[in-house]
């Protein structure tokens, strides 16, 4: 396969609209649709009503074509958009035809992957584009909008700038006298590092805080039997999802929803109540209690403000010390019933009933995610950026020996690292694998 073939694949989902698209991209897109619609020509960027002619000259519909002349498109190559009616046949019959007339249909991502080689959009931009169409909150679209604006290139390059910049200086000194330079050169290299550093490492800390924003935070309820999970999942889904009861024990396995809480989409577990389990599918139950903890963004421990607090209590809130790296959130559930619960044990905590309102626990989520998700720190959407950063981290930190003690090659040899894994972001050295794995996740038509 190569890239000078011309692509066909339908752009709008795969089902019943009011319009489909299907997009053509390559050299022989102009002339494909021009026998298409049996048109002489087609201006530029202007919607042209046309019939559309199978290669048995019969009429299979009425589209609008949109001419889109290189460089000045999506790929950068020669683009037509049929906007179709919308529907599965009438779309693949198009597509059919495209094809007939020469082209083939694309892989998943090849039209972004295009767009990347002929220097349209970078790997960020590429990476957002695709994470958008499969975004799933407002606040996951607008984190994947600052992306797609551009603002991760801009931060790439200004560090690229600044490690050039001390490359340069390094180079020259190691060639060159020393008596042509700024006296404080390597101070202000070390001072423009130290600065790096610190932006890496926000961007590094602000990124792992919102790992959960495109897929969803996940929330986990924890607590030992008959405490009222089941009831507060219910009482967030507003529906009887799990069954409640007041045999201890009743909720066997994980169950897994989603709800929005104020902008955002969150992943909710319920999970078996932690205690000695009674048989063996209990155990593997309360196995997956502890992994729920494991997994969650967020853990909302309840306990019971009728029973006096016992050796299952202290057992949650040990797992809860080991778990401190997550965001904690103690409740006392049912303040209904008369408290027999030792609450000097618990420190912080929220009071509340599920037979009654859940507010004051749905208002310490939500500020607790929009903490994690309203930023201006710089965030990374993906594991490859991730890497990328932690190695320009990690020879950023490892050139500041040799330059405190002048082994400049070494000094260099580690900015020049950093510099190649900083670009990695937004435009690779050549790596044909990357791409073709990293396009390769796209949806078709894209
Ligand atoms: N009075 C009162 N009862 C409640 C409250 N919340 C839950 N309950 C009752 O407590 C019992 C246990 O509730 P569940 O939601 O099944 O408890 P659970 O923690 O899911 O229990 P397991 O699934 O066995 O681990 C049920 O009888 C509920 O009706 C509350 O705020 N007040
Ligand atoms: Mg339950």
């Amino acid at each position: 396969m190569t890239d000078d073939e011309t692509i066909v694949a339908i752009a709008t989902a795969n089902g019943i609209g009011s319009i489909s698209i299907i997009r053509v991209s390559g050299k022989d897109a102009l002339p494909i649709a021009l026998k298409l619609s049996k048109k002489k020509d087609l201006q530029p960027r202007l919607a042209t009503l046309s019939s559309i002619y199978n290669s048995k000259n019969e009429v299979i519909d009425e589209a609008l074509l949109i001419y889109f002349k290189n460089p000045f498109s999506f790929t950068g190559e020669d683009i037509v958009e049929f906007q179709c009616h919308g529907g599965i046949a009438i779309s693949n019959i198009i597509m059919s035809e495209v094809i007939k007339y020469g082209a083939r249909v694309a892989q998943p991502g090849e039209f972004s992957k295009r767009a990347f080689i002929n220097g349209k959009i970078d790997l960020t931009k590429a990476e957002a584009i695709a994470k958008i169409i499969e975004a799933r909150s407002e606040d996951a679209v607008k984190l994947l909008a600052r992306q797609l604006k551009g603002e991760l290139t801009d931060f790439v390059n200004d560090i690229r700038e600044d490690l050039l910049f001390m490359l340069a200086y390094t180079e020259v000194s190691i060639d060159y006298a020393e008596d042509d330079l700024p006296d404080d050169i390597f101070e202000q290299i070390e001072n423009k590092l130290d600065k790096i550093k610190i932006k890496l490492n926000d961007t590094l800390n602000a990124s792992k805080r919102r790992e959960g924003l495109i897929e969803g935070f996940k929330v986990a309820i924890v607590g030992k039997p008959n405490v009222g999970k089941s009831s507060l999942l219910n009482k967030l889904l507003n529906f009887d999802r799990a069954i409640i009861s007041d045999i201890a024990g009743t909720t066997r396995d994980t169950i897994e929803e989603s709800v929005k809480i104020g902008t955002h989409i969150i992943k909710i577990v319920d999970t078996a109540g932690i205690r000695e389990a009674s048989d063996v599918i209990e155990q593997i139950g309360i196995e997956k209690s502890i992994e729920a903890i494991n997994e969650a963004d967020i853990v909302i421990s309840l306990f019971d403000n009728s029973k006096e607090l016992d050796a299952e209590d202290e057992k949650i809130l040990k797992l809860l010390k080991e778990n401190d790296d997550k965001e904690i959130i103690k409740v006392l559930n049912k303040t209904d019933l008369e408290s027999k619960f030792d609450k000097t044990k618990l420190d912080d905590f929220i009071e509340l009933s599920t037979k009654q309102t859940i507010n004051p626990l749905v208002f310490k989520v939500e500020s607790l995610l929009d903490l994690n998700t309203h930023s201006d720190d710089m965030t990374l959407i993906s594991t490859r950026q991730v890497d990328s950063v932690e190695q320009t981290l990690f020879h950023i930190n490892e050139s500041s020996m040799p330059l405190q003690t002048g082994e400049l090659e070494f000094f260099a040899h580690h900015i020049t690292e950093a510099l190649e894994n900083i670009s990695n972001i937004t435009r690779p050295y050549e790596n044909d694998q990357m791409l073709d794995v990293m396009f390769g996740s796209f949806c078709l038509g894209k």
